[in-house]
């Protein structure tokens, strides 16, 4: 891995996607860290025209940066629609691995390293909360049910070999990202990243889990709602009786 040549292993440029919804205080301190973590990898902040001006705060790093770099969006449309905008946007500019990584503080980017570095012998990397190793800061007893339970009923209903599904902290070399893998991507919530993984273990992809360290956000407000935990159970539960019934996996349409 080098990092004054900009490559990273065998895979090339590294684009750190991050998508924003009124992450003004927590975006500043996020992309210092990152910058010191990664110094090589261009950064895409996603903004979805945050209302406290997460936006401009991002243009004004982008003005003295030129690493970093900025999507704006016309209005909210969830995690999914962000990702998407940011994976087209990557893929177009040819890098060789593109990363997800929230925009409030719980990913660590001193842990991203360890992401790039396991990507060389994979496809796609999630940081997982709950291999041995993985670990969970200031998360009140609910949001670890929710975590573990969601994981957990994706991994039966759909036999994905995956202990942490829902995780938002992942790589992916480019390639994997194709037209076909991304077809009719519907989801939009955090349901997102378990459609994501799916596709990846369906297509044949190797994906592999790396322990990292999530601490719950100290600024902001999170944008987990019911309907985002409904979005997830109906699709997961969905995918689930098709794949039973024998609709070919990878092939979904919701
Ligand atoms: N562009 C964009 N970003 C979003 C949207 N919804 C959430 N985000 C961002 O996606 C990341 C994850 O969202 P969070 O609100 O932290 O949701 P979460 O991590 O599932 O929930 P918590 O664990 O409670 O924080 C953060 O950087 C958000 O700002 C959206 O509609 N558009
Ligand atoms: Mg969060």
């Amino acid at each position: 891995m080098t990092d004054g040549g900009r490559r990273y292993g065998p895979f090339g440029r590294v684009l750190v996607i991050i998508p924003t919804y009124n992450e003004a205080v927590n975006l500043p301190p996020l992309l210092a860290r990152l910058r010191q973590a990664v110094p090589a990898c261009d950064i895409l902040v996603t903004d979805d025209d945050s209302p406290d001006g997460t936006g401009k705060i991002a243009e004004e790093i982008a003005a003295v940066d030129e690493r970093v770099h900025v999507l704006h969006r016309p209005g909210k449309e969830g995690l999914g629609a962000a990702y998407l905008a940011g994976f087209a946007w990557g893929l177009r500019r040819g890098y060789g691995a593109l990363v997800e990584m929230d925009g409030d503080g719980s990913h660590q980017p001193e842990q991203l390293p360890r992401l790039l570095r396991a990507l060389r012998g994979a496809d796609v990397v999630l940081g997982s909360r709950w291999v041995p190793g993985g670990r969970i800061v200031n998360w009140p007893a609910h949001r670890h049910l929710l975590s573990r339970g969601g994981s957990t009923y994706a991994r039966l209903l759909l036999g994905l070999p995956l202990r942490d599904a829902t995780s938002g902290f992942r790589a992916f070399r480019s390639h994997v990202l194709s037209a076909g893998l991304l077809r009719n991507v519907a989801s939009q919530g955090y349901c997102f990243q378990v459609d994501l993984a799916y596709r990846a273990v369906a297509a044949g992809h190797r994906v592999v889990e790396v322990p990292i360290t999530f601490v719950e956000r100290e600024h902001g407000s999170s944008k987990m709602s019911r309907d985002i935990v409904f979005e997830a159970l109906w699709r997961v539960t969905a995918w689930g009786i098709a794949t039973r019934f024998g609709r070919r996996r990878g092939a979904r349409h919701t």
